[in-house]
């Protein structure tokens, strides 16, 4: 990556769900050119979008059927086009999602392995006379039974989506052919779904949890990874960042240091399992505050030691909305969701900020299992309720886990259906879009998007948001998380209290020694003193100071 790329911010959309230019219940490709300028304003760098490949749409467009063409429900070849050329007019490049751990079952590949053994797409996919105990992420057997051949068929998510078989040298051809595609037409990037799933050892053993130690990180994705980027990154300037579900920091180091060849970053997703008691996520839970601190501590200064690179985010379309998660929703929603962007947007790595997060939207927490939408939840709800757990206490968890609380239309003003569209969207709204949306927030100088907005401008400003080194001040505090970042030039002083009483900040020995010059850059709170100070803090309080060498 170069420099620029270093300091750059993505924004996620979720086409569905972002704007509708169109007025249907849906979202669509023009709905986001209606939005590049509000994007342009905002001051991010890349667009990356989620699916919106052809597809019968089970697990949202992550269930492709045609790789070369636009699902008719967002739109053209034409207007995706069109998005392009009017992103990079105003300096946005747009990254493609490419989701090729699996196909969808509507897939012509899979149509024709379903022909017969003989059938040269056969070995496209994974097939076995017997399948082992692995289990699907959305629940259940990860193998389903194909009755004519009498095989059985991988399916590591919905049985609608076929795991691809990498081993199969005409496989990774097919992909690299189709990303050079997408690459040729001026996208400035790809995220890569699940993409450390796509290597799985050859045994097929039994595992002792659902099948992750067999396939996790597994036997040739690194290979796999630098074939692609020999095939298709090699000579062009794309920003590629991995999916990587349950990884490592080795791995990930390994993924993303430049003289590998392989991405430019990757995601993982330790710090968002903070609130999942013993690893089970369907339950309600508080999050552990020491745990996350401790998770991403160790992922900044890994990744930093280690020459990788992380991809830094609080929310994306599989994620509760990281206000309500980790802040408080109610009374401090501006203080608490301006106090996560600063502690996030601090840290080494790069910044992906996902639709609605800038305007500190909440989960929506519908009341009624009708309401969502999505294949996980409703799963999950199935599997909750036939272990004998309480209808309620299955609501109680989905309302606070699911991903649906990610999808909700995005506001953009008080009207009826937020501006979204001018028909009912396919998912409920949130309960405050009255008042908790764009328009509203940008007549708002002291709002949560001016907040976004001075982040994004900060980071391009100061090489130390991009370089610094990392270290946690307060490990073990259960209230505070304050930390420091340094350059040989720079210091970076990043003051975060996350919870809803006030709080105090002692600045460490040796922090302020003479021959630095501190500023403050930037605070969510009045009267907040020029320089690091001891200090009373209000409820979710954050303030960012910076240092450079005074003049002798
Ligand atoms: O998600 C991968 C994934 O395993 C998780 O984020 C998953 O959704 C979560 O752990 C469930 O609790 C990616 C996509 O982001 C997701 O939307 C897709 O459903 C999934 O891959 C399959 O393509």
């Amino acid at each position: 990556m170069n420099k620029k790329m270093k300091s750059a911010v993505v924004y996620q959309i979720y086409p569905k769900s972002f704007c509708s230019h169109r007025g249907q219940a849906t979202g669509d490709l023009l709905g986001v050119v209606d939005k590049l300028d509000y994007l342009a304003w905002l001051g991010v760098d890349y667009l990356w979008l989620t699916p919106f490949y052809r597809s019968p749409q089970n697990d949202n467009g992550y269930d492709v059927s045609d790789y070369y063409a636009i699902d008719p429900a967002y739109g053209t070849m034409a207007d995706f086009e069109l998005l392009l050329s009017r992103a990079r007019e105003r300096g946005m490049g747009v990254m493609l999602d490419i989701v090729v751990n699996h196909s969808s079952t509507a897939h012509a590949w899979f149509r024709q392995a379903l022909q017969g053994r003989d059938n040269p797409y056969r070995d496209f996919y994974i097939w076995r006379d017997q399948p082992n105990n692995w289990q699907s992420k959305f629940g259940g057997s990860a193998w389903e039974y194909e009755p004519v051949s009498g095989q059985y068929y991988l399916h590591l998510f919905d049985k609608t989506q076929a795991d691809l078989n990498w081993e199969n040298p005409g496989v990774r051809q097919a992909v690299f052919d189709m990303m050079r595609f997408w690459a040729e037409k001026g996208v400035a990037g790809f995220r890569l779904d699940v993409i450390n799933l796509i290597s799985k050892d050859p045994a097929f053993s039994e595992d002792d949890s659902d099948g992750r130690h067999f396939y996790t990180d597994g036997p040739r994705v690194h290979e796999y990874l630098q074939q692609m980027h020999r095939e298709v990154f090699e000579g062009r300037e794309l920003m590629t960042v991995g999916e990587m579900s349950s990884t490592s920091l080795d791995h990930c180091i390994g993924y993303s240091h430049p003289e590998r060849h392989e991405l430019s970053m990757t995601f993982s997703f330790h710090h968002l399992k903070v609130d999942y008691p013993q690893g089970q996520k369907w339950c309600a839970a508080e999050f552990d505050f020491i745990e996350l601190k401790r998770i991403m501590s160790e992922w900044q200064t890994g990744m930093h030691a280690g020459g990788g690179w992380n991809a830094l985010f609080w929310c994306n379309h599989d994620q509760p909305r990281v206000v309500s998660r980790f802040g408080h929703d109610g009374q401090f929603r501006t203080e608490s969701a301006k106090m996560l962007a600063s502690t996030l947007h601090g840290l080494q790595g790069t910044p992906y900020i996902y639709q609605g997060e800038e305007i500190g939207m909440a989960n929506p927490g519908f009341a009624d299992i009708a309401e969502y939408r999505d294949v996980e939840t409703q799963n999950a709800y199935r599997q909750l309720l036939s272990e004998g757990v309480s209808r309620q206490d299955a609501m109680a968890a989905i309302r606070q886990k699911s991903r649906d609380n990610g999808r909700t239309p995005m506001q953009w003003d008080r009207s009826a259906y937020a501006g979204f569209s001018s028909v009912a969207p396919w998912i409920g709204l949130g309960q405050d879009a009255a008042r908790v949306n764009v328009a509203a927030a940008l007549d708002d100088p002291q709002s949560v998007l001016h907040h976004y907005r001075q982040l994004i401008a900060l980071r391009k400003r100061y090489p130390v948001f991009a370089d610094g080194d990392y270290r946690c001040l307060t490990p073990r505090d259960n209230a505070l998380w304050a930390y420091l970042r340094t350059t040989e030039d720079e210091r970076l002083l990043v003051i975060s209290h996350f919870r809803a009483e006030p709080g105090h900040f002692t600045p460490p020995p040796g922090l302020l020694e003479p021959g630095w010059r501190w500023q403050l850059l930037l605070a969510n709170c009045p009267d907040a003193a020029p320089a690091p100070t001891d200090m009373r803090l209000p409820p979710f309080a954050s303030l960012i100071y910076r240092a450079e060498r005074a003049p002798d």
